[in-house]
């Protein structure tokens, strides 16, 4: 085992087994919701996973230890200290490690911390990508670049179109990273279920995301696989109200000059203050259903 992590006991005797663990990130507990919706959230996911037969590994730097499954206090620790604790992408885990420092782990950090542990399946809400005007900015999410190198199978709704969707997608396809839809043949837009954009494959049963997944791994392919899961038709929002939110937040980012790593921390802050908190019970409720999409897959990779 790594030297640098720690897994935790429940999560090392359920890998030991063979049996099903999913990871979990907590830069969307520190940077991605308030306190105490952040927290309450992170433990209702956990306990979804467990609810669905499976066992929840949620990941951070802590006192410069890579985490593969937290405390209920180190998970209140991220979700008080909020954007005060480092959000932390690949670039970031040196230093954080060598400085005994606590870190957030990113989409990217999680799946090469859960791919240490020997964890295969990851559900979020959102992923980073290529951002709108990334042709100017070039501002494009680590997250990409970890698909395409990284083994672990990402469960998402899709990804916010604070980001230019299309050229996410293009960027994806460049790097070798298969995007499934489940259960559509259209991209979600994290808080819509549709995007206008095409995935690469549709697929139905959580059989199917583990068989898919574990042929790419045994070809020897590298890197990951995005599925891309639609959120629940009754809590998805108005494709109007919530583009005007993205609208607003993202002219606001350029007129404060935000950019680097605060870009996505503060557009999403602002989407949920714009919207008055009803993307937030949208956002918690996407993740409680990739929860429940990833638990049911791990198992049947487990199986
Ligand atoms: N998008 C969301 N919610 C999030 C994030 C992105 O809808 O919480 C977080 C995730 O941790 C993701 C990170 O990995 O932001 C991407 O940041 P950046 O765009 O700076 O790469
Ligand atoms: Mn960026």
């Amino acid at each position: 085992m790594n030297k640098y992590l720690d897994i935790a006991p429940e999560v090392l005797s359920a890998l030991a087994a063979g049996g099903p663990v999913v990871a979990l990130e907590s830069t969307i507990i520190s940077h991605g919701m308030p306190y105490p919706q952040n927290v309450e959230t992170a433990l209702k996911v956990e306990q979804t996973i467990r609810d669905a037969g499976a066992v929840p590994a949620t990941i951070a730097v802590i006192g410069g230890r890579l985490k593969a499954g937290l405390s209920r206090d180190e998970i209140e620790h991220l979700g008080k200290s909020g954007r005060a604790v480092a959000k932390a992408s690949r670039r970031d885990l040196p230093v954080l490690v060598a400085r005994g420092a606590d870190g957030a782990t990113t989409v990217t950090t999680t799946m090469i911390i859960a791919a240490m542990a020997g964890i295969k399946v990851f559900a979020t809400g959102g992923i980073g990508g290529v951002h709108r005007g990334a042709e100017t900015t070039m501002d494009i999410s680590a997250d990409l670049e970890e698909l395409a190198q990284t083994p672990v199978m990402v469960i998402c709704a899709g990804a916010k179109s604070i980001l230019d969707l299309g050229l996410t997608l293009e960027y994806l396809e460049t790097k070798g990273v298969p995007v499934i839809g489940y259960g559509t043949e259209e991209l979600p837009a994290f808080y819509t279920r549709r995007s206008g954009f095409r995935v690469d494959y549709r697929i139905d049963t959580p059989e199917e995301l583990a068989a898919a997944f574990r042929a790419k791994m045994e070809m020897g392919l590298r890197g990951g696989m995005l599925v891309t899961n639609p959120i629940p038709e009754e809590y998805s929002m108005d494709p109007d109200r919530i583009n005007a939110a993205i609208d607003q937040a993202i002219a606001e980012a350029a007129e404060k000059g935000i950019h680097g790593k605060e870009t996505t921390p503060f557009l999403l802050a602002r989407i949920k203050d714009i919207t008055g908190g009803d993307s937030l019970a949208s956002n918690i409720q996407l993740v409680l259903n990739n929860a429940r999409l990833a638990a049911a897959t791990a198992r049947c990779l487990a199986g």
